[in-house]
């Protein structure tokens, strides 16, 4: 190594070649003073050592968390409880290019209402897709209660796909819901509304506001939501809440729970008591029973009206084919869930201290013995509740949902007034373990838990409010979802995790071996339809196009590409009001090779990941120069990863300028940059022979650092073939210049290559010990 150049030099040492490793000097501080010093107990200790993760480590379970008014979808894992991410939903997330780029936007743009844009959705449950009613992990739905919208997220790449409106309702709570094969995504209304969207007073609320459960038909070959298979059950104005659809014996039904069914208006500010007071001095609301197989029947059989462009089945309609069914339900209930067996409906009342545990069986031998104790005023048969209910428990004030163990009858239900978790036999209505949570808990999640087998182990409590739980952070605090072991007789407490979203209302986790997200993208395509972009283009194929029409509107279309550490082009020159459009293609195969695309003052930020093609177009209204650059730190001279758009006036006449160099470079540069470049190749020729010498194919992550190493080193020896021919031309400046890009590669090479080494010792380590 005597011989080698300083910036060689220094490339070596920093790749640690020729050093021996450094040994690290372990803390002496033992785990009692630590116990001491931060006030741990051992309890404390025991709950850190189930949920911390080392550094590398890999969580069982996914969450996903809905966001409540932020309108995202949260990841995370458990039981780390560490955050993975955020994915934009209803709501621009600019990280993700969501709601910055055309390809995104098409998506929110499905989401308008009556011509708006939406940009925020009020997010309340997440469903992930199942088959024989177990999570198969390929998509996950959630619903947006504002407007009544569903999103179909793709948990191969965790994009949103599509966003469907519900053309009758004006609010969509209860949703969303999958039947057991995924058949259909179940929502229901909440607020009353009429069907159209005219102006209805509410002194008509009886006979023209109504409610109503919609099936969305799921196409699982396509991943999307098929609208004209989907239909919607006529309800009454009964604010529809919560659903669940039934399972093995129940499988073909769904349980839809409701409250203020004394349908009463409120009005203040007319003299009359608030909602609150009439909306809850009944003593029983209604659960409604709906046979969606049958209502799916006679929509095909065209006994359904289309309302508004929506496919309806009427009240009556329901009622005379036994579709649809009420059965009191205890004062204000929140929620109906179905045990994994199917043979169990549980609803609570947010006021009455009982969960009502109903049985399937004797809700079908009612309707087959026809045994109703009456209608309701839209000729609904009424089920008695004693005909209905297989047993109570008294659970404790407040409760509200529930979600199943693994263990046989075994259930846990939120206590939102107690601020607890009872854990209590659903089969036999016994109370079994109770455990305090911080304040305002809403839903709760065990693993798995709306599935036909529960994995049991964890539970999450969602909790509202986090008042005193953390440090303040001024009058809006985080949310606080807290990790509780189920996994004993006794509940156990292991975490707290603030989330700074909006409210958590509900989420689904699910076994993290069952998800197989992809790495990359095919090459060129649109995330959103995961189709090949027409817009995207190979490596050397890049072109800018201007066409302009009649009327003289020009359209340039830019079709460029990334690639460590170059956006091509580098320059976009168009005129004062042309349409442009920048599309850029990832050109990168490595694992995590990202790069973004921010330009000033056009509200422009892509996410290129690698094979992604994403694309912005916007109006250069105003003449200027507006620079450009990647968004993510993906190398060396990422902050090198420039250009500019330039945008002239309109019949602009170049001045004939020359390009002043700021450097200029002479045979000398050249030359020392050559030599540079020659021990910088030896350098990595002792990388590669390490990498080589050790066992690099055992370790897929290696093999694909290897890979773009490759990569790299061939486009190394382009830059290189370009510097010696402008070399033998004498043209110095164009030699240094592309001498110097041939060493750029070179470098990355050089890094990629130092990573595989440090992973190949630290596990080859990890292997000897
Ligand atoms: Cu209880 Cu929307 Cu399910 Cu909130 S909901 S808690
Ligand atoms: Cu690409 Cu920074």
């Amino acid at each position: 190594m005597q011989s080698m150049t300083k910036t060689a030099l220094s490339l070596a040492v920093g790749i640690g070649i020729g050093l021996s490793a450094a040994t690290s000097a372990w803390s002496a501080e033992s785990l009692e003073q630590v116990m001491e010093k931060r006030g741990l107990t051992q309890k404390d200790l025991l709950a850190a050592a189930k949920t911390y993760t080392p550094t590398g480590g890999r969580d069982e379970y996914l969450a996903f968390a809905s966001g409540g008014q932020s309108g995202q979808v949260i990841v995370y894992g458990i039981p780390s409880m560490r955050i993975l991410k955020y994915i934009g939903v209803f709501t621009p997330e600019p990280w993700q290019g969501y709601g910055f780029d055309d390809e995104s936007k098409a998506v929110l743009a499905q989401g308008r209402v009556r011509g708006k844009d939406i940009l925020f959705g009020d997010t309340h449950h997440p469903a992930i897709t199942e088959t024989n009613g177990e999570y198969d992990g390929r998509y996950l739905f959630i619903n947006d209660k504002a407007n009544p919208r569903v999103a179909v997220i793709d948990l191969h790449d965790f994009e949103t796909k599509q966003i469907v409106v519900n053309p009758l309702f004006k609010s969509q709570h209860g949703g969303a819901f999958v039947t057991e094969n995924t058949e259909y995504v179940i929502t229901a209304a909440q607020y009353a509304a009429p069907y159209t969207n005219d102006f209805v007073p509410l002194e008509k609320f009886n006979d023209e506001y109504r409610g109503g459960i919609t099936y969305w038909k799921f196409d699982r070959d396509k991943g999307r939501i098929d609208e004209s298979a989907s239909f919607t059950v006529e309800a009454p104005p009964y604010s529809q809440d919560l659903s669940d659809a039934g399972k093995g014996p129940s499988h073909g039904w769904s349980f839809t729970n409701s409250f203020c069914s004394e349908r009463y208006v409120g009005g203040i500010e007319r003299g009359r008591p608030p909602f609150e007071a009439g909306c809850s001095s009944k003593d029983t609301d209604f659960l409604h029973a709906v046979n969606w197989r049958k209502a799916a029947e006679l929509i095909a059989a065209g006994k359904g009206k289309k309302v508004n462009g929506a496919k309806l089945l009427p009240i009556d309609v329901a009622v005379a084919n036994d579709v649809l069914f009420l059965i009191p339900e205890p004062k204000s209930p929140h929620g109906v869930d179905v045990t994994p067996d199917g043979k169990f409906m549980v609803v609570s009342g947010k006021l009455d201290s009982h969960a009502s545990v109903y049985s399937f069986e004797k809700i079908q031998n009612a309707i087959k013995n026809k045994k109703f104790e009456g209608k309701d005023p839209y000729g609904i048969p009424i089920i008695a509740m004693e005909d209905a209910l297989h047993t109570q428990a008294e659970l404790g004030l407040g409760p509200l949902h529930t979600q199943f163990d693994a263990k046989e009858c075994v259930a846990y239900t939120s206590l939102y007034v107690d601020s607890m978790v009872a854990k209590w036999n659903y089969c036999e209505g016994k109370v079994l373990d109770k455990i305090s949570i911080h304040y305002n808990i809403g839903h709760l999640m065990t693993m798995e838990g709306d599935s036909v087998s529960p994995d049991g182990k964890y539970l999450v409590a969602l909790n509202k409010l986090a008042i005193d739980r953390f440090n303040p952070v001024g009058p809006l605090h985080p949310q606080n979802h807290q990790l509780i072991d189920i996994s004993g007789e006794k509940m156990e407490l292991l975490y707290d995790m603030p989330l700074p979203l909006g409210e958590p209302h509900y989420v689904v986790s699910i076994a993290a071996d069952k998800l197989k997200p992809v790495v990359r993208y095919k090459s060129r395509t649109n995330s959103r339809t995961d189709e090949r972009s027409p817009y995207g283009v190979r490596a050397g194929r890049e072109k800018t196009e201007r066409t302009c029409d009649d009327k003289g509107q020009c359209t340039v279309h830019v079709y460029g590409t990334t690639i460590r550490s170059h956006i091509t082009p580098e320059i976009i020159e168009v005129e004062q009001g042309d349409i442009v459009s920048i599309h850029l293609t990832n050109l990168e195969r490595a694992q995590d090779q990202v790069h973004g695309f921010a330009m000033y003052g056009q509200n422009i930020q892509l996410s290129l990941e690698p094979g992604k093609t994403a694309s912005a177009t916007f109006v250069a209204d105003q003449t200027g120069v507006f620079p450009y650059y990647c968004t993510e730190f993906c190398s060396a001279l990422h902050l090198e990863m420039q250009g500019y758009l330039l945008v002239k006036p309109k019949g602009y006449k170049s001045e004939n300028l020359k390009m002043e160099e700021g450097t200029a470079y002479t045979k000398a540069d050249y030359e020392t940059q050559v030599k540079t470049n020659v021990d910088t190749q030896a350098v990595i020729d002792m990388v590669v022979a390490f990498i080589t010498s050790h066992n690099y194919k055992d370790f897929p992550l290696v093999v694909g650092l290897v890979e773009d190493a490759t990569d790299q080193l061939g486009f190394a020896g382009e830059a290189k073939k370009k510097a010696e021919a402008a070399a033998a031309k004498k043209d110095w400046q164009n030699a240094m210049l592309w001498a110097n890009q041939w060493w750029q590669y070179q470098v990355k090479t050089a890094d990629l290559g130092l990573r595989a080494k440090t992973f190949l010792e630290q596990n080859n380590a990890k292997k000897v010990n």
